[in-house]
């Protein structure tokens, strides 16, 4: 096992990947924008070093600072986290040439599922499922005429250097095609420098199912079950559940070896998602992500593994904890993304200070956050604060476990999700199960009527809770006596 890596992001997930170091007996090393001196993780880790300007592509995404502070600080390895430098080859790449191991697969299998069509050009040759289409950029306008014609309208046009809903066009009629095609080409051109494009069948409201994979890189290759990512907006996902209110025994079977295949058909390495989308039976392979996933907890929930644990312990070239037939589903797992923006006002940003905090407890409840009280969110960067995951025995205690602790959660200073979270819990639809991606949308109204009422529901919690609150003048006296017991017990200190 590794004694050192540095981890290569920021806010909830830094932490995330630091708990599971702390848990190997691996030193942590942070890196922190300008932005960041004050976060969370910062403080976490073992050793935290500065690497310049709060926008992104100074610090975060700058790769040869970041492989400065790892030689200089003696990391044995990178974990690139979500987001970031997660899915760019190019991190890979430079590791390689710095004698420094990459968490996560091989660069040239990052680089291969980047491109979206040669993933489906991939998939298709092993054999897993792919949503009617191309197989090669659209450059001709005749040609896209006729390929849309024999798929048949309505079509999707999506951005081959895209992925995650970037540069996607829906076309319902063939008059609108040539236009579109202009279209999502300019945007791929200006926001990835890669203007090639390619279309598919578009399928009307399908789930969004994806499978959690782990490979080793011995040859051994497992599916953890799958994750349902159907509710969110503006191809931000907002709420996860696992396992998806639709499967059955024989459909994971059925779903999960594809995805196993499709990892084992490229060669996959380390932790890895395989989406798919799913309408009346059918389901397709749509991305795989190369990288540990936001909602990756509701797996670990219903799993009992520790899904950054196993990806240290495979990039170590330690053997996969376990074979197929010992992975077991258990109960039922549901994560809200706590942002901190206002969903009464089409969910606008409100980055700010947090001048109140309370996070929720008790039995089957987790909060992964990267926040406190009196922290200030910074704007450069986006506006996940936590993620709150419960697990229940079955999918129903999990819904009510979650508007118990969603409604002793407190943020004050900035406007979250949890009146949105606290809608959805109390949605008829939701409870039906009848999940799709087009739900949030469809069901606005109602979600809004009910944001107002739950939040009327809560205000008594949240007057008395909001009376337990340290004052911030007291916050300076309480950090003075924190810092004079841990000089007490200094030498107990690991
Ligand atoms: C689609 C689709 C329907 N048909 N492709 C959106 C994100 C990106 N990963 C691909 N996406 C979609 N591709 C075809 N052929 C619908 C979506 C889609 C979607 C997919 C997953 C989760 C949320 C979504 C929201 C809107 C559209």
């Amino acid at each position: 096992m590794f004694n050192k890596i540095l981890i290569a992001n920021r806010g909830e997930i830094a932490i995330r990947v630091m708990r599971a170091c702390r848990e190997l007996g691996i030193k942590s090393v942070g890196v922190y924008s300008d932005a960041d001196k004050n976060s969370l993780f910062a403080k976490y880790a073992d050793e935290a070093h500065p690497i310049g300007e709060p926008t992104p592509a100074k610090s975060y995404l700058n790769i040869d600072k970041i492989l400065d502070v790892a030689e200089k600080s003696g990391a044995e390895a990178i974990h690139p986290g979500y987001g970031f430098l997660a899915e760019n080859p190019n991190l890979g790449k430079e590791c390689e040439k710095h004698g420094i191991k990459l968490i996560g697969p091989k660069w040239s299998v990052i680089e291969a599922m980047g491109d979206k069509i040669t993933a489906r050009k991939l998939m298709k040759k092993a054999g897993v499922p792919v949503v009617p289409g191309t197989e090669k950029g659209i450059t001709d306008d005749q040609e896209a005429l006729e390929i849309a014609e024999s798929i048949g309208y309505p079509i999707i046009i999506k951005a081959s250097a895209g992925g995650g809903g970037i540069g996607m066009r829906i076309v319902t009629e063939e008059d609108e095609l040539l236009r579109a095609i202009e279209s999502t080409r300019s945007v791929a051109e200006s926001a990835f420098g890669d203007a090639t494009i390619y279309i598919e069948k578009y399928v009307k409201e399908p789930r969004h199912i994806e499978f959690q994979i782990l490979a080793d890189e011995h040859g051994s290759i497992i599916h953890a079950a799958e994750r349902e990512c159907s509710i969110q907006r503006r191809n931000q996902k907002l709420i996860e559940e696992a396992p998806s209110p639709i499967m059955t025994p024989e459909l994971r079977e059925k779903m999960g070896s594809i995805a196993v295949r499709a990892a084992s058909s490229i060669g996959y390495t380390n932790a890895g998602t395989v989406e798919f989308l799913y309408s009346n039976g059918e389901f397709y392979f749509l991305e795989m992500n190369t990288r540990v996933q936001v909602e990756h907890p509701i797996t670990e929930a219903i799993t009992g593994l520790d899904l950054v644990k196993e990806q240290l312990k495979i990039a170590a070239s330690d053997e996969l904890c376990c074979t197929q037939d010992e992975i077991k589903v258990n109960g039922h797992a549901i994560e809200c993304r706590i942002n901190a923006e206002d969903p009464l006002n089409d969910f606008a940003p409100n980055p700010g200070k947090i001048t109140g905090y309370r996070s929720p407890g008790g039995l089957g409840v987790r909060v992964d956050s990267g926040v406190y009280m009196n922290y200030t969110i910074p704007s450069y960067y986006d506006s996940m604060i936590s993620k709150l995951i419960v697990w229940g025995r079955d999918r129903e205690e999990a819904i009510s476990r979650m508007r118990r602790a969603l409604s002793e959660y407190i943020v004050l200073g900035v406007k979250t999700t949890i009146p949105f979270h606290k809608a959805m819990m109390a949605s008829p639809h939701f409870h039906q199960g009848k999940l799709h991606t087009h739900f949030v949308d469809n069901y606005k109204n109602e979600i809004y009527d009910n944001m107002q009422k739950v939040v009327e529901e809560d205000r008594e919690m949240v007057e008395r809770l909001k009376s337990t609150f340290l004052p911030s003048k007291k916050v300076a006296a309480v950090s003075a006596a924190v810092s004079s017991y841990m000089a007490a017990h200094a030498n107990s200190k690991k």
